[in-house]
C-alpha cells in the first residue's frame, strides 16, 4: 500500500521541520490538538462534523475531537486519544490504518488529557477559543511557519491529493453523463455526484458548486433548485473529494443545445479549455505566481478577440478592465489539508488582482489549483457598458452568453522541476 510505504518519510520531514520550527521560536514542545466537537446551536444537541486544525491533520488522518498530537525535539510523537464511554454516538474508523505505528499511542479519559501532555515551554494549536491544553495558544509566528511547511508537499501526500482527485473524477464523469443524456435539476446533479464519488455531503472538502444555466456566473451558487431544466443550457460543477484529510477541487463546464447561443458558449468552453492547459504548460519553478495570473488575463483577451467578443486589442482589453470583469477571480490557490490553505501567500496581490490567494514564487513540489474563468456577471460588466469602454466588448455576443453564466476549468497540479504533474487531468484520464 502506498500510504504505509510513504508515511514513515512524511513523518520524519514533519519532525524535521517542527523541530526546526520549535527552536527559531523559542519552545520545548507544541501540542496540536484535533478540536473539540463543536455544537451547531446552544438549543440544540447536534455537533457539526469535525474538521480538524490543520497542523493536526498535517500528522495524522484522525478525525476525532479531543486528540492531541505531541511533538517534541528527538522524541517518536505521541497521539493522545481521549476515549468516551458512550453507546449514542462513535467516529467514523480510518479509512487506512498506516499511521498508528508512527506515534506512541496515549488513550485518556475525558478532561484528563493535560497529564499526559508535556510541560516546559508548550505551545498549543488549535482551531477553537477558548478550553485548550497548557501553554501558548496560537503563537502568530509559529503558525506562519508551521503554514509554509505545509506548502511543499511529501510523497505521501502527493498520493493521498492523487487519490482524492481519483475519487472526484468518477463523481465528475457520473454527472456529465448525466447533463448530456437528460434534463436533471441541480439538486439531483448534487446528489449524483456525492453518490458516484461515495462521499456524504458533509465530509466532502467543501459544498459541491452545481449550477445550470445563468447560476454558473454566481461564483460561490450553492443553492442546488429541484426544477429539472431543459433545452440549450451550461451545466458548471466545482466539487472534489477527500482521501485521509487531503482535498481536491475540481472545476468542469458543459453545455447542450444546438442553439447560438449554445454554439457561441461552446467555442469559448473549447477556447477556455485551451487557454487552462497553456497555463499548465507555462508553469516552471522559479515563476511568480502572480505572473502567471497575469498571463492568464492576457491569453483570455487573445480569445476573446478572436471569437469576436472582444473588440479592441489584446493589450487594450486588459488594461482598461475588460478582462478583470469577466474573469473576476484568482487563477489559483494553495490546496493540500484546507481548501484553500495557507502559506502560499507571503504579500498581498496587486490591487488588480485583490481576490489572488497565491503570491508566491512557484518551487517545486507546491501543489495549487489552476482555475481561470470567464462570467457575466451583470453587476462588473454594467459600469463598462455606461462608460467610454462600452466599444470594447461586443454587446450582443454578452446577451447571448447570458443565459448560460459562465464557465471555469480548474486542475489540481504538482510542481516538478520541469513543469507540472496534472492530478485532475490524469485521474479523468483513468476514470
Ligand atoms: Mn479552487
Amino acid at each position: 500500500m502506498t500510504y504505509a510505504a510513504t508515511y514513515p518519510e512524511h513523518l520524519a520531514y514533519l519532525q524535521r521541520g517542527y523541530e526546526a520550527a520549535l527552536a527559531t521560536h523559542g519552545f520545548d514542545a507544541v501540542i496540536l490538538c484535533s478540536g473539540a466537537a463543536t455544537m451547531k446551536s446552544r438549543f440544540d444537541d447536534q455537533a457539526w462534523p469535525l474538521a480538524p486544525t490543520p497542523a493536526y491533520a498535517h500528522w495524522c488522518p484522525l478525525p476525532e475531537p479531543d486528540t492531541f498530537v505531541v511533538v517534541r525535539p528527538g522524541k517518536r510523537p505521541q497521539l493522545v486519544r481521549t476515549i468516551v464511554d458512550d453507546y449514542w454516538e462513535t467516529p467514523a474508523p480510518p479509512e487506512s490504518d498506516h499511521f498508528w505505528a508512527g506515534f506512541d499511542v496515549i488513550e485518556v479519559k475525558p478532561g484528563l488529557a493535560g497529564d499526559a501532555l508535556p510541560g516546559g515551554r508548550v505551545a498549543v494549536i488549535t482551531r477553537d477559543q477558548g478550553t485548550s491544553p497548557p501553554g501558548t495558544v496560537n503563537p502568530t509566528a509559529l503558525i506562519a511557519t508551521l503554514d509554509l511547511l505545509r506548502t511543499k508537499k511529501t510523497a505521501y501526500e502527493i498520493a493521498c491529493l492523487a487519490a482524492a482527485s481519483r475519487r472526484a473524477a468518477i463523481g465528475h464523469k457520473a454527472v456529465a453523463e448525466l447533463f448530456a443524456a437528460g434534463t436533471p435539476s441541480e439538486l439531483e446533479l448534487h446528489l449524483a455526484y456525492l453518490q458516484a464519488s461515495e462521499q456524504d455531503d458533509a465530509a466532502a472538502p467543501y459544498k459541491n458548486i452545481v449550477a445550470l444555466g445563468a447560476h454558473s456566473a454566481i461564483l460561490h451558487y450553492v443553492a442546488y433548485q429541484r426544477e429539472k431544466v431543459s433545452g440549450d443550457t451550461s451545466f458548471l460543477i466545482d466539487a472534489g473529494a477527500k482521501v485521509l484529510g487531503y482535498g481536491s477541487d475540481i472545476t468542469r463546464t458543459y453545455v447542450r443545445g444546438t442553439g447560438s447561443g449554445a454554439t457561441r458558449f461552446r467555442e469559448l468552453l473549447q477556447h477556455m479549455d485551451a487557454v487552462q492547459k497553456d497555463l499548465c504548460r507555462r508553469i516552471r519553478p522559479g515563476m511568480p505566481y502572480e505572473d502567471l495570473h497575469d498571463e492568464a488575463h492576457r491569453l483570455l483577451a487573445v480569445a476573446l478577440r478572436e471569437l469576436g467578443i472582444g473588440r479592441g486589442s489584446a493589450q487594450e482589453l486588459v488594461e482598461r478592465g475588460i478582462t478583470r470583469a469577466l474573469f473576476p477571480h484568482g487563477l489559483g490557490h494553495s490546496l493540500g489539508i484546507t481548501v484553500h490553505d495557507a502559506g502560499l501567500k507571503p504579500r498581498p496581490p496587486r490591487p488588480e488582482n485583490k481576490f489572488l490567494r497565491n503570491t508566491s514564487v512557484i518551487e517545486v513540489g507546491q501543489v495549487f489549483t489552476i482555475e481561470p474563468g470567464i462570467y457575466v456577471i451583470d453587476g462588473l460588466l454594467g459600469p463598462l457598458q455606461g462608460d467610454d469602454r462600452r466599444d470594447l466588448l461586443d454587446w450582443s455576443a454578452i446577451a447571448d452568453l447570458r443565459h448560460f453564466g459562465g464557465i471555469r476549468i480548474e486542475d489540481n497540479v504538482v510542481v516538478e522541476t520541469s513543469g507540472i504533474r496534472n492530478l485532475t487531468r490524469e485521474a479523468f484520464a483513468a476514470a
